[in-house]
């Protein structure tokens, strides 16, 4: 009798990912829901592009993640990169629903949580997103919050954001990750930032003003033992913000079109940014783009001094 072959997770390293880990060279974990759910085409290529060229002038190697045709990918080379940009339809995956695109071998876009999931499983410290999911306002009646919370509480990768995205509440989402014992330390600055602004009008619980500080703080979590990611949150660049009073403006109009829409679940949020996309005329990307790849930066100096013992 012949023994069944023993199941094995198809996953795959790109060429680049596989030759940095094997030299021990520090490596950025990217996520892939920003590219097919967060921004249009063609910016949405661009955008990519020029974050994984950002991570690589800071010595360290990106590693897009994403489920193509049911192999998750941990790197992708530009042929599958501009093939993922281009793709209409994909899952928007996150912990629930990760190995199941694996198994049905469907191709599908890695939220916050998915990608903590992946970069965890293949030796990635770090990961530079936008900005992170969270409680969405009205959550104490729609139940609305993201798996990205309880993610950062128990997989170890520090997340580099611009903060939580302003359409959610923020004070309720600084809330949770303090129950779930996520720090959050803010980039050089005493001020959580909400996304397209650098003021979310509420103090960061704790401030660290560089790489190598953030890379010994996680390093000590580990040695005490202490399970779960960190979140790091980098205001974006000033000239590229748009200030909060303006942006509250556009976000009440975006989630009262929401409401009249019947959005829920999965789809809010990428309702939401491209309806503000399309309100401030393309402005919002701009700015969604310039913090990503602030973010890029500053996550591939942290993945460098994580290296550096
Ligand atoms: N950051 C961005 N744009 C995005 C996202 C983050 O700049 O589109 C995505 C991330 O993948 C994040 C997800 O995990 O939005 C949150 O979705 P939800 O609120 O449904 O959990
Ligand atoms: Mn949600």
């Amino acid at each position: 009798m012949t023994k069944p072959a023993s199941p094995f997770l198809p996953m795959e390293y790109s060429d680049e990912v596989a030759a940095a880990k094997a030299r021990g060279a520090p490596i950025v974990a990217l996520e892939s829901t920003i590219i097919t759910h967060g921004m249009p085409y063609p910016g949405n290529l661009n955008m990519a592009r020029s974050v994984e060229a950002i991570i690589r002038e800071q010595g360290a190697v990106p590693a897009t993640i994403a489920v193509i045709h049911g192999v998750l990918h941990i790197g992708l080379d530009d042929a599958k990169l501009e093939e993922l940009a281009k793709t209409q339809g994909a899952m928007k995956v996150s912990r629930a629903d990760l190995a199941f695109a694996i198994a049905e071998r469907r191709t599908g876009a890695t939220t916050v949580a998915a990608t903590m999931i992946a970069a965890a499983r293949a030796g990635i410290r770090v990961f530079a997103t936008g900005g992170i999911g969270g409680v969405h306002r009205g959550a104490e009646l729609s139940f609305d919050i993201s798996a990205d919370l309880d993610e950062l509480a128990r997989t170890g990768v520090i997340v580099v954001c611009a903060g939580a995205k302003a359409i959610l509440d923020i004070p309720k989402t600084l809330e949770v990750l303090e129950t779930r014992g996520v720090p959050v330390v803010t980039y050089d600055s005493e001020i959580f930032p909400a996304f397209w602004s650098r003021d979310s009008g509420l103090k960061s619980p704790l401030m660290l003003n560089s790489p190598a500080a953030i890379a010994n703080f996680q390093t000590m979590r580990e040695l005490l033992g202490v399970e779960g990611g960190m979140l790091v949150a980098n205001p974006v660049p000033e000239a590229a913000e748009i200030p909060r009073e303006e942006m509250e403006i556009y976000i009440a109009r975006a989630l009262d079109n929401a409401e009249n829409d019947e959005i829920t679940g999965k789809a809010v949020t990428p309702y939401l940014l491209s309806n503000l996309f399309e309100m401030t005329e393309g402005r919002s990307l701009e700015t969604n783009i310039a913090l990503v790849e602030n973010n890029a930066r500053l996550a591939g100096e942290i993945a460098v001094a994580l290296n550096v013992k």
